[in-house]
Protein backbone atom coordinates (compact mmCIF):
# COMPACT_ATOMS: atom_id res chain seq x y z
CA UNK A 1 0.00 0.00 0.00
CA UNK A 2 0.72 3.71 -0.39
CA UNK A 3 1.07 4.00 3.74
CA UNK A 4 3.38 0.78 3.93
CA UNK A 5 5.63 2.44 1.29
CA UNK A 6 5.81 5.72 2.84
CA UNK A 7 6.30 3.98 6.60
CA UNK A 8 9.43 2.33 5.05
CA UNK A 9 10.83 5.40 3.92
CA UNK A 10 10.04 7.14 6.73
CA UNK A 11 11.61 4.50 9.34
CA UNK A 12 15.00 4.19 6.88
CA UNK A 13 15.43 8.21 7.16
CA UNK A 14 15.08 8.61 10.49
CA UNK A 15 17.40 5.16 10.96
CA UNK A 16 20.13 6.80 8.91
CA UNK A 17 19.88 10.63 10.28
CA UNK A 18 22.33 11.33 13.31
CA UNK A 19 19.30 12.84 15.05
CA UNK A 20 18.33 10.89 17.67
CA UNK A 21 15.88 8.99 16.74
CA UNK A 22 13.55 7.01 19.96
CA UNK A 23 11.61 4.43 19.06
CA UNK A 24 8.97 4.01 21.86
CA UNK A 25 7.55 0.04 22.68
CA UNK A 26 3.95 -0.05 21.98
CA UNK A 27 2.15 -3.94 22.35
CA UNK A 28 -1.62 -3.20 20.90
CA UNK A 29 -3.33 -1.54 19.19
CA UNK A 30 -4.52 1.22 21.72
CA UNK A 31 -0.54 1.40 22.77
CA UNK A 32 0.47 2.16 19.34
CA UNK A 33 -2.47 4.74 18.83
CA UNK A 34 -1.27 6.41 22.47
CA UNK A 35 2.18 6.63 20.99
CA UNK A 36 1.75 8.55 18.47
CA UNK A 37 -1.12 10.74 20.01
CA UNK A 38 2.31 11.59 22.64
CA UNK A 39 3.97 12.18 19.30
CA UNK A 40 6.61 9.28 18.43
CA UNK A 41 7.85 8.89 15.37
CA UNK A 42 8.61 5.08 15.44
CA UNK A 43 7.01 2.26 17.50
CA UNK A 44 8.70 -0.49 18.59
CA UNK A 45 6.66 -3.99 18.80
CA UNK A 46 8.38 -5.20 21.73
CA UNK A 47 8.39 -8.89 21.73
CA UNK A 48 8.82 -8.85 25.62
CA UNK A 49 5.63 -6.45 25.43
CA UNK A 50 3.54 -8.52 23.00
CA UNK A 51 4.15 -11.47 24.97
CA UNK A 52 3.20 -9.96 28.39
CA UNK A 53 0.27 -8.70 26.48
CA UNK A 54 -0.81 -12.18 25.83
CA UNK A 55 0.36 -13.70 29.38
CA UNK A 56 2.57 -15.79 27.80
CA UNK A 57 6.62 -15.37 28.20
CA UNK A 58 9.17 -13.80 26.12
CA UNK A 59 10.94 -17.50 24.51
CA UNK A 60 8.46 -17.29 21.75
CA UNK A 61 5.36 -18.86 23.65
CA UNK A 62 3.62 -17.02 21.12
CA UNK A 63 4.53 -18.59 17.27
CA UNK A 64 5.33 -15.71 14.42
CA UNK A 65 1.40 -16.21 13.14
CA UNK A 66 -0.06 -15.16 16.39
CA UNK A 67 2.60 -12.35 16.29
CA UNK A 68 1.40 -11.71 12.99
CA UNK A 69 -1.82 -11.33 13.68
CA UNK A 70 -1.64 -9.31 16.69
CA UNK A 71 0.84 -6.89 14.98
CA UNK A 72 -1.74 -6.15 12.10
CA UNK A 73 -3.58 -4.46 14.54
CA UNK A 74 -0.92 -2.13 15.42
CA UNK A 75 -0.28 -1.31 11.65
CA UNK A 76 -3.63 -0.25 10.84
CA UNK A 77 -4.35 2.20 14.21
CA UNK A 78 -1.51 4.58 13.05
CA UNK A 79 0.51 6.50 10.64
CA UNK A 80 3.61 5.97 11.72
CA UNK A 81 6.17 3.28 10.76
CA UNK A 82 6.73 -0.16 12.79
CA UNK A 83 9.70 -1.78 13.93
CA UNK A 84 9.06 -5.50 14.76
CA UNK A 85 10.90 -7.36 17.00
CA UNK A 86 11.49 -10.96 15.10
CA UNK A 87 13.45 -12.54 18.10
CA UNK A 88 15.80 -14.86 16.38
CA UNK A 89 13.84 -15.26 13.51
CA UNK A 90 11.68 -18.45 14.49
CA UNK A 91 13.53 -21.33 12.75
CA UNK A 92 16.28 -20.56 10.46
CA UNK A 93 17.26 -18.94 7.26
CA UNK A 94 13.59 -20.33 5.43
CA UNK A 95 11.57 -19.70 8.29
CA UNK A 96 13.45 -16.34 8.48
CA UNK A 97 12.23 -15.27 4.86
CA UNK A 98 9.05 -16.32 5.28
CA UNK A 99 7.91 -14.18 8.54
CA UNK A 100 9.86 -11.33 7.16
CA UNK A 101 8.15 -11.83 3.77
CA UNK A 102 4.77 -11.89 5.91
CA UNK A 103 5.79 -8.77 7.80
CA UNK A 104 6.37 -7.03 4.82
CA UNK A 105 2.89 -8.07 3.17
CA UNK A 106 1.19 -6.60 6.40
CA UNK A 107 2.74 -3.26 6.26
CA UNK A 108 5.74 -3.02 8.38
CA UNK A 109 8.06 -1.16 8.74
CA UNK A 110 10.98 -3.29 9.52
CA UNK A 111 11.90 -6.11 11.49
CA UNK A 112 15.19 -6.58 13.64
CA UNK A 113 16.29 -10.48 14.09
CA UNK A 114 18.85 -11.50 16.99
CA UNK A 115 22.13 -13.83 16.91
CA UNK A 116 20.63 -16.30 19.40
CA UNK A 117 19.03 -19.90 18.84
CA UNK A 118 15.88 -20.65 18.74
CA UNK A 119 13.48 -20.76 20.83
CA UNK A 120 15.04 -17.43 22.25
CA UNK A 121 14.90 -16.00 25.88
CA UNK A 122 13.97 -13.09 26.87
CA UNK A 123 18.11 -10.93 27.23
CA UNK A 124 17.31 -10.08 30.94
CA UNK A 125 15.99 -13.31 32.09
CA UNK A 126 18.71 -14.78 33.97
CA UNK A 127 18.22 -18.88 32.23
CA UNK A 128 20.62 -19.75 29.37
CA UNK A 129 21.46 -17.36 27.22
CA UNK A 130 22.77 -19.14 23.75
CA UNK A 131 24.45 -17.73 20.70
CA UNK A 132 23.67 -18.94 17.15
CA UNK A 133 26.87 -18.73 14.79
CA UNK A 134 27.50 -15.58 13.48
CA UNK A 135 27.77 -17.32 9.86
CA UNK A 136 24.28 -19.49 10.29
CA UNK A 137 22.96 -16.28 11.49
CA UNK A 138 24.52 -13.68 7.98
CA UNK A 139 22.59 -16.50 6.01
CA UNK A 140 19.54 -15.24 7.87
CA UNK A 141 20.06 -11.74 7.03
CA UNK A 142 20.70 -12.85 3.61
CA UNK A 143 18.14 -14.52 2.68
CA UNK A 144 15.72 -12.09 4.11
CA UNK A 145 17.05 -9.61 2.34
CA UNK A 146 17.35 -11.64 -1.08
CA UNK A 147 13.33 -12.83 -0.47
CA UNK A 148 12.17 -8.67 -0.20
CA UNK A 149 14.22 -7.04 -2.82
CA UNK A 150 12.85 -3.82 -1.16
CA UNK A 151 15.78 -1.76 0.35
CA UNK A 152 13.23 0.65 2.48
CA UNK A 153 12.36 -2.38 4.14
CA UNK A 154 14.80 -2.26 7.05
CA UNK A 155 16.57 -5.56 8.64
CA UNK A 156 18.43 -4.96 11.75
CA UNK A 157 20.60 -7.36 13.05
CA UNK A 158 20.81 -7.41 16.90
CA UNK A 159 24.40 -9.42 18.50
CA UNK A 160 23.21 -11.02 21.83
CA UNK A 161 27.14 -10.95 22.36
CA UNK A 162 27.26 -9.12 25.40
CA UNK A 163 23.91 -10.21 26.79
CA UNK A 164 25.65 -14.08 26.41
CA UNK A 165 29.11 -12.77 28.09
CA UNK A 166 31.58 -13.04 24.90
CA UNK A 167 32.68 -9.84 25.24
CA UNK A 168 33.35 -6.66 23.23
CA UNK A 169 35.59 -8.12 20.69
CA UNK A 170 32.99 -10.87 19.55
CA UNK A 171 30.49 -8.31 19.38
CA UNK A 172 32.16 -6.67 17.47
CA UNK A 173 33.18 -9.22 14.88
CA UNK A 174 29.89 -10.61 14.65
CA UNK A 175 28.40 -7.01 13.67
CA UNK A 176 30.56 -6.75 10.91
CA UNK A 177 29.43 -10.16 9.29
CA UNK A 178 25.76 -9.01 10.03
CA UNK A 179 26.78 -5.60 8.11
CA UNK A 180 28.55 -7.58 4.98
CA UNK A 181 25.43 -9.72 5.11
CA UNK A 182 23.77 -6.61 4.52
CA UNK A 183 22.05 -5.90 7.57
CA UNK A 184 20.23 -1.90 7.52
CA UNK A 185 21.66 -1.54 10.88
CA UNK A 186 23.60 -3.01 13.81
CA UNK A 187 21.73 -3.26 17.25
CA UNK A 188 24.12 -3.56 20.47
CA UNK A 189 22.40 -4.99 23.07
CA UNK A 190 23.37 -4.82 26.76
CA UNK A 191 21.94 -5.62 30.35
CA UNK A 192 24.84 -3.44 32.17
CA UNK A 193 23.80 -0.78 34.81
CA UNK A 194 25.99 1.37 32.92
CA UNK A 195 26.21 2.33 29.42
CA UNK A 196 29.83 2.00 29.00
CA UNK A 197 30.00 -1.24 27.34
CA UNK A 198 27.75 0.01 24.34
CA UNK A 199 29.65 3.09 24.32
CA UNK A 200 33.01 1.17 24.01
CA UNK A 201 31.50 -0.92 21.05
CA UNK A 202 30.08 2.47 19.46
CA UNK A 203 33.73 3.82 19.67
CA UNK A 204 35.15 0.72 17.76
CA UNK A 205 32.32 0.24 15.09
CA UNK A 206 33.33 0.91 11.72
CA UNK A 207 30.29 3.04 10.66
CA UNK A 208 29.63 0.61 8.30
CA UNK A 209 25.80 1.06 9.63
CA UNK A 210 23.86 3.07 12.15
CA UNK A 211 23.71 1.78 15.19
CA UNK A 212 20.64 1.03 17.88
CA UNK A 213 20.61 0.64 21.49
CA UNK A 214 17.89 -0.51 23.88
CA UNK A 215 18.76 1.43 27.78
CA UNK A 216 16.29 -0.77 29.64
CA UNK A 217 18.82 -1.37 32.66
CA UNK A 218 21.53 1.64 31.64
CA UNK A 219 18.07 4.06 31.99
CA UNK A 220 20.24 6.80 33.36
CA UNK A 221 22.34 7.63 30.50
CA UNK A 222 21.86 10.98 28.96
CA UNK A 223 20.76 9.98 25.39
CA UNK A 224 23.06 12.77 24.15
CA UNK A 225 25.72 11.17 25.27
CA UNK A 226 24.86 8.00 23.04
CA UNK A 227 24.38 10.28 20.26
CA UNK A 228 27.20 11.71 20.69
CA UNK A 229 29.50 8.37 20.67
CA UNK A 230 27.58 7.26 17.29
CA UNK A 231 23.99 5.56 18.73
CA UNK A 232 21.57 8.56 17.65
CA UNK A 233 18.94 5.23 17.29
CA UNK A 234 17.57 3.97 20.74
CA UNK A 235 14.16 2.21 21.76
CA UNK A 236 12.82 2.76 24.85
CA UNK A 237 11.33 -0.83 24.99
CA UNK A 238 8.85 -1.95 27.39
CA UNK A 239 7.64 1.10 29.25
CA UNK A 240 4.15 1.06 28.33
CA UNK A 241 3.32 -2.57 29.03
CA UNK A 242 5.05 -1.77 32.48
CA UNK A 243 2.63 1.23 32.90
CA UNK A 244 -0.01 -0.98 32.27
CA UNK A 245 0.71 -3.40 35.05
CA UNK A 246 1.49 -0.74 37.85
CA UNK A 247 -1.51 1.24 36.53
CA UNK A 248 -4.47 -2.08 36.57
CA UNK A 249 -2.75 -3.11 39.32
CA UNK A 250 -3.77 0.15 41.17
CA UNK A 251 -7.14 0.66 39.93
CA UNK A 252 -8.08 -3.22 40.47
CA UNK A 253 -7.00 -2.84 43.87
CA UNK A 254 -8.14 0.11 44.90
CA UNK A 255 -11.97 -0.86 43.34
CA UNK A 256 -11.95 -4.40 45.27
CA UNK A 257 -10.82 -3.05 48.10
CA UNK A 258 -13.35 -0.04 48.35
CA UNK A 259 -16.02 -2.31 46.72
CA UNK A 260 -17.52 0.52 44.84
CA UNK A 261 -16.23 2.58 41.52
CA UNK A 262 -17.26 6.21 42.52
CA UNK A 263 -13.75 7.65 43.83
CA UNK A 264 -12.04 6.37 40.65
CA UNK A 265 -14.17 8.25 38.47
CA UNK A 266 -12.56 11.32 37.74
CA UNK A 267 -8.60 9.15 37.39
CA UNK A 268 -9.34 7.42 34.45
CA UNK A 269 -10.58 7.79 30.78
CA UNK A 270 -13.91 8.83 29.89
CA UNK A 271 -15.99 6.71 27.61
CA UNK A 272 -16.06 10.09 25.63
CA UNK A 273 -12.15 9.97 25.87
CA UNK A 274 -12.39 6.44 24.19
CA UNK A 275 -15.03 7.59 21.21
CA UNK A 276 -12.86 10.60 19.87
CA UNK A 277 -9.64 8.90 20.55
CA UNK A 278 -11.20 6.02 17.21
CA UNK A 279 -13.01 9.03 15.54
CA UNK A 280 -16.81 7.35 16.23
CA UNK A 281 -17.51 10.99 15.39
CA UNK A 282 -16.52 9.74 11.63
CA UNK A 283 -18.22 6.77 11.75
CA UNK A 284 -21.49 8.63 12.21
CA UNK A 285 -20.76 10.98 9.27
CA UNK A 286 -19.56 7.84 6.67
CA UNK A 287 -23.23 6.72 8.14
CA UNK A 288 -25.28 9.83 6.97
CA UNK A 289 -23.24 9.36 3.15
CA UNK A 290 -23.96 5.73 2.88
CA UNK A 291 -26.70 4.68 4.75
CA UNK A 292 -30.46 6.00 3.15
C1 LIG B 1 11.96 -6.56 23.60
O1 LIG B 1 11.46 -5.46 23.89
O2 LIG B 1 11.29 -7.57 23.47
C2 LIG B 1 13.40 -6.66 23.37
C3 LIG B 1 14.29 -5.85 24.15
O3 LIG B 1 13.80 -7.48 22.59
S1 LIG B 1 14.76 -6.79 25.54
O4 LIG B 1 13.60 -7.01 26.36
O5 LIG B 1 15.76 -5.97 26.18
O6 LIG B 1 15.35 -8.04 25.10
MG1 LIG C 1 12.48 -9.02 22.34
Amino acid sequence: SKKAIRMRQVLKQALASPNLLCIMEAHDGLSTRLAEEAGFDAVWASGLAISTAMALRDCNEATWSQLLDHIEFMVDAVNVPILVDGDSGHGNFNNVRRFVQKLYERGIAGVCLEDKVFPKLNSFANGQQELLDPFVFAGFIKAAKDRLADDNFIIIARTEALIAGAGLEDALHRANIYAEAGADAILIHSKSKSPREVMDFASSWSGKTPLVAVPTTYYDVNPQDLQRVGISNLIWANHAIRTVITSLRGTYASIKQAGNISFIENNIASVNDIFELLDYQRLYQDERKYSS
